[in-house]
């Protein structure tokens, strides 16, 4: 074979190749961007929910492209970011919401939702359908599905016994940092101190702070369970997270790719949900075999002084009237 036959071959395989190299490329650029930021680890059943069912499922006209541990935006920035075009989804907190819409701190308020599939009812209720529309018409971002997070749990690096809010007096205690969460610090009788996500091994494991509140998954994958002594069963709060995504992005989907996201969404949720449930069974054991005091406290006591703080608070009048009944009738 001569020289010139080889060249010719090389030349038209690099030409085929560099062909369908910009045809992907077209493709890709074709496709629908979905960035999606979080302080979530990528290693969160959340994350794994998104990355590997959802993802998939919309890939044949959208790019998914998650950035975990808040490598987007900050923690409690990402509404804003999808509402000025920055950003496409995020898993917001309900907490987050009430910032926007403080008639959206009920959801937010300790002992109200009552497990995983109360969230859910409660979520897919009539009564939550106007609470959506003025998410879209005001803010821009449509609520898709709702997550579960978990029920939160109080942890701490110290290891005085706890038993009511009382013990708690002078306990620093991180919370995330918007006012429905600080609120609650306080009416578990804490002095709460605002942090993000991403510092709080390093807080548990300096002493900047005593303890943090999270459900077991999450002191499992985010390990602090290293840097902290005991867990109280405080089940302060069933923590929901709900996936959003950019209206002005949605609108521009196709009916049939809507259903599409909206199924994978659901999903997503829903396997999240079962493999959260699952491991939040399991984990009570795994604490203690890694040296963790867990024990419940008297929860009639959290609960009423939880439930009294936001029954007097100023935060209980922004709700809506009759919506804790709404809530709790579900
Ligand atoms: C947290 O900051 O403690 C929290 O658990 C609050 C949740 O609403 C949610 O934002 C969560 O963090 C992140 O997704 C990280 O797991």
């Amino acid at each position: 074979m001569s020289v010139s036959i080889l060249r010719r071959g090389l030349i038209a395989t690099t030409a085929v190749l560099s062909l369908s190299l910009a045809a992907g490329a077209a493709l890709a650029a074709d496709k629908v961007k979905l960035r999606l930021s979080s302080p979530a680890s990528e290693n969160d059943e959340r994350a794994i929910a998104l990355t590997t069912i959802f993802a998939p499922a919309v890939s044949g006209f959208a790019e998914f492209t998650p950035h975990w541990n808040a490598s987007l935006f900050k923690q409690g920035t990402e509404l804003e970011a999808i509402s000025r075009g920055n950003l496409e989804m995020s898993i917001a907190s309900a907490q987050e919401m009430a910032e926007f819409f403080p008639e959206f701190g009920v959801f937010a308020a300790g002992y109200v939702h009552r497990d995983a599939a109360h969230q859910v009812a409660v979520f897919n209720s009539d009564f939550f359908k106007s609470y959506k529309k003025k998410v879209e018409d005001e803010l821009g971002v449509k609520l898709l599905t709702v997550m579960y997070l978990g029920r939160r749990q109080v942890n701490l690096r110290t290891d005085k016994v706890i038993k009511t809010p009382a013990d708690m007096a002078g306990v620093k205690l991180r919370m995330p940092g918007s006012e429905a969460w600080q609120f609650l610090g306080k009416a578990l009788g804490a002095n709460p101190v605002p942090m993000a996500f991403g510092e709080v091994y390093t807080a548990l494991q300096t002493g900047a702070v005593d303890g943090q509140d999270n459900p077991l998954p999450t002191v499992q994958k985010s390990k602090f369970y290293e840097v902290t002594k005991q867990i109280v069963l405080t089940n302060h709060l069933v923590d929901l997270n709900y996936v959003t995504i950019s209206k002005k992005v949605w609108d521009k989907l196709t009916p049939a790719q809507q259903a599409t996201v909206q199924k994978a969404a659901d999903a997503a949720a829903e396997s999240g949900r079962q493999k959260q449930l699952k491991l939040e069974g399991e984990l009570e054991a795994f604490m203690k075999e890694k040296g963790l005091k867990v024990y419940s406290p008297d929860l009639n006591a959290f609960r009423q002084a939880v439930q009294g703080a936001y029954l007097k608070s100023d935060l209980s009048k922004q709700w809506e009237k009759g919506a804790l009944e709404k809530i709790n009738a579900l």
